[in-house]
């Protein structure tokens, strides 16, 4: 087990203490911990047990009596272990950690954790995919849900983000009919965690809002290599409040410090049957092995004077700020250090609502942020049964809490007293109210002059010039990367029209890629097609009265929606393969061994079977995988050193070959040494030798230079010939 001691230098008896280094809410937790080390096996009351294998019966043949209550009780447990998984973001992996300040923003927030450059504040982080159950496999093509519950001595705030800076929708009213579109069709529950399908898209096609956030989810943004190497984002535009009272506005970025990196969508579909469990073990096991994932958060800030600047309206959940428009000003980091110590107690029964709020801090008028206001409560009434689940373990802030709130299902605190109102003089006016200036949160008070409408502000409804500006601004591998998506997923509809509109909204976005899509899908791109919500439901004066306009073009690229301009300058917890057999090279492995476990990689060695093998110098070494066991899929590079006998048991095993074969497709780098050349020669790699990710009796530090590029994508004219 990690200790969390190692990496723990604060000083600050606030949210963390000193005292074995632990954060308070992980000391929290430990009163509520169970060790079973050494104990007897009790009932739930605490009667010891000297059988758990039978039950009571009548005669050993006999039927089993109605008396038996240790049988009752384990089998009554077992019955309702389950409870409903959440209704989106099921599949989730989360882990414990902190947050420090790097510089007080006190002119824009009173929050102690952004005032507070001393502090540690402990946070609890669940990562998830929308769209799939609870067992689903990992590499969906889908959004990831990025949600950080920080514990504050000011009560508990949660930002409950994505990896993607949009959403879908712009008011929550259309939540359902989104999810109800994504989500296996009713009829027959197909397809699991996939949006390759036909009421996906006729949704999508008949709400061009949706098409900002379509295009990131068709990016290989929608398939990260890891958890720890994605970008989260609290996507509305929230509000900062100093202690003067004063608001600006302000959206969070979360960066992450190994960068943003992706697999494609061949390796997504490989790996989800290789390992379905891929990004969850990877989170586990960076951690179980000390390196702490980390992200840098990020502020863009908005004064409210310039609410009206910008060419589309910061209350509109599917438009982006630029960077070129608005930096984000980097204020601290959040180091994620421990596992959960149960699955089930922690990161299923975590509760993220974005109406957890503190001081400092406060919503707008975004529809979208206000709905779901009201949706994440009452969500986990269903969920986890009453409206206690704030004292769920996980749930419960690090401060005490008070007030007048009373019974329900679950109650585990006992209010003592007489009285359960507000005012009262029976118990002296308490729990009593609290000033601003002693931390009361205080609703930032904004002028509203309107009337009650149900409608759509038409500063919403240019749905086509973000989109555009992602397209334009990607690199052309992730363009490629991008058609492909769109192409896949179309060809997997069964009906014509909704793939016509598509094509034509595509077409809205950017003509070459919708040829390019029409192309794939044999198909050409509708002409003057009316539009699509006109053309599907019929012209309603005032639910349609806004159109939407087309595309403007108010900046050419923004640079940070690129993942070819993410940082390459690390291969700290990439894993490598080195591909051995009995009588390997150590003589050519222990340089490049010790230069990446330098640089923090994790080096497994694959052998042709488990247990160990002997290098040339009879040394034994554990073997971490046989090659029937894994795939190639699973790893970010490749190594093969020499040896004459290990080379010909490598080249006789197809599966080795394979391996080679995919890595290349995959423009991931390859090295080998010596003999390793011949294994090289067999494969479809032999051709292409003086590929700059393919080593040769090179150096261990080229090699790491090409493992950091994370992807030699010039390669991809050959490697889209590897035939595997
Ligand atoms: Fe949501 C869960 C993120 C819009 C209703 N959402 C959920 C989770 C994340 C998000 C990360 C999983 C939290 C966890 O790990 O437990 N949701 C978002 C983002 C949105 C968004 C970034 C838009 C910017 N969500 C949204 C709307 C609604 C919901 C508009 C409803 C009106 N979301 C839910 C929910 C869930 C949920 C049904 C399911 C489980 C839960 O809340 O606790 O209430």
């Amino acid at each position: 087990m990690v200790l969390i001691t190692d990496n723990f230098i604060g000083t600050i008896e606030t949210s963390y203490t000193m005292k074995n280094d632990k954060s308070t809410k992980i000391k929290d937790l430990e009163k509520s911990q169970k060790d079973m080390t050494g104990k007897a096996l009790t009932t739930n009351q605490g009667l010891k047990v000297n059988d758990t294998n039978n039950s009571l019966k009548s005669g050993e043949r006999g039927s089993t009596l109605l008396e038996d209550f240790l049988l009752r009780e384990k089998i009554t447990n077992f019955d309702h272990e389950r409870i409903p998984e959440r209704i989106v973001h099921a599949r989730g992996s989360a882990a414990h950690g902190y947050f420090e300040l790097y510089e007080s923003i006190e002119e824009y927030s009173k929050a102690g954790i952004f005032t507070d450059t001393k502090r540690k504040t402990p946070v609890f982080v669940r990562f998830s995919t929308v769209a799939g159950s609870k067992g689903s496999p990992d590499l969906a093509r889908d959004v990831r849900g990025f949600a950080v519950k920080f514990y504050t001595q000011e009560g508990t705030w949660d930002l409950v983000g994505n990896n993607m800076p949009i959403f879908f929708i712009q008011d929550a009213m259309k939540f359902p009919d989104l999810i109800h579109a994504v989500k296996p069709e009713p009829n027959k529950e197909i397809p699991q965690a996939a949006s390759a399908h036909d009421t996906f898209y006729d949704f999508v096609s008949l709400t061009t809002e949706t098409l900002h956030n379509h295009i990131w989810a068709m990016s290989d943004r929608a398939i990260p290599r890891s958890l720890r190497m994605m970008e989260g984002f609290g996507i509305h535009t929230f509000r900062l409040i100093n202690d003067k009272g004063e608001a600006h506005f302000v959206k969070f970025h979360w960066k992450p410090t190994l960068g943003v990196h992706s697999v494609t969508w061949e390796e997504a579909v490989k790996i989800n049957g290789a390992d379905s469990d891929f990004h969850r073990r990877d989170l586990w096991d960076a951690i179980e092995a000390g390196h702490y994932p980390e992200w840098e958060l990020g502020v863009q800030i908005v004064p409210e004077e310039d609410e009206h600047k910008y060419e589309f309206d910061l209350l509109d959940p599917t438009k982006l700020i630029p960077e070129e428009m608005v930096p984000v000003k980097i204020i601290g980091k959040m180091t994620l250090n421990k596992n959960p110590e149960n699955f089930f107690a922690e990161t299923e029964q975590v509760a993220f609502l974005p109406g957890h709020i503190i001081p400092g801090i406060d919503f707008t008028n975004d529809p979208l942020l206000q709905g779901r206001l009201f949706s994440y409560r009452d969500t986990q009434l269903s969920r986890l049964g009453s409206p206690n689940f704030h004292q769920i373990p996980i749930n419960r802030p690090v401060v005490d809490t008070h007030n007048n709130q009373r019974d329900a299902h679950m109650q585990m605190s006992i209010p003592k007293g007489q009285t359960a109102y507000f005012p009262n003089s029976l118990s002296g006016g308490c729990p009593h109210l609290s000033k601003m200036a002693e931390g009361a949160f205080h609703s930032y008070e904004e002028r509203i002059d309107a009337k009650k409408i149900r409608t759509r502000s038409e500063s919403f409804s240019d749905h086509f010039s973000q989109p555009a500006l992602f397209y334009r601004s990607l690199a052309d591998w992730e363009k490629e990367h991008v058609a492909a998506a769109y192409t896949f997923e179309l060809g997997k509809c069964n009906h014509d029209h909704i793939k016509q509109r598509m094509l034509w909204l595509i077409a809205q976005i950017d003509d070459e890629l919708a040829k390019t899509v029409a192309n794939g899908l044999g198909m050409d791109i509708p002409k003057d097609i009316e539009h699509p919500i006109n053309q599907a439901i019929g012209a309603d004066a005032d639910v349609n009265k806004h159109q939407p306009g087309k595309k403007k073009n108010y900046l050419d690229k923004s640079e940070a929606l690129s993942m070819a301009n993410t940082r390459f300058d690390s291969i700290a917890t990439r894993q490598i393969a080195v591909l051995v057999a009995d009588g390997f090279s150590m003589t050519n492995f222990q340089p490049i061994k010790d230069k990446l476990e330098k640089e923090g990689a994790m080096i497994k060695l694959i052998a042709p079977h488990g247990g160990t093998i002997k290098c040339d110098q009879g040394m034994e070494h554990k073997v971490d995988a046989s090659i029937a066991t894994t795939e190639s899929v699973l790893f970010d590079a490749i190594y093969i050193p020499g040896g004459k006998k290990s080379i010909e048991t490598l080249i006789e095993n197809g599966k080795y070959i394979k391996f080679i074969n995919e890595t290349f497709k995959y423009c991931k780098a390859i090295a080998v040494d010596d003999e390793g050349e011949q294994v090289l020669n067999h494969s479809f790699v032999s051709k292409f030798k003086d590929d700059k990710a393919v080593h040769v009796n090179d150096s261990a530090a080229n090699f790491v230079t090409s493992i950091a590029k994370h992807r030699n994508w010039d390669r991809r004219e050959h490697s889209d010939k590897v035939p595997v």
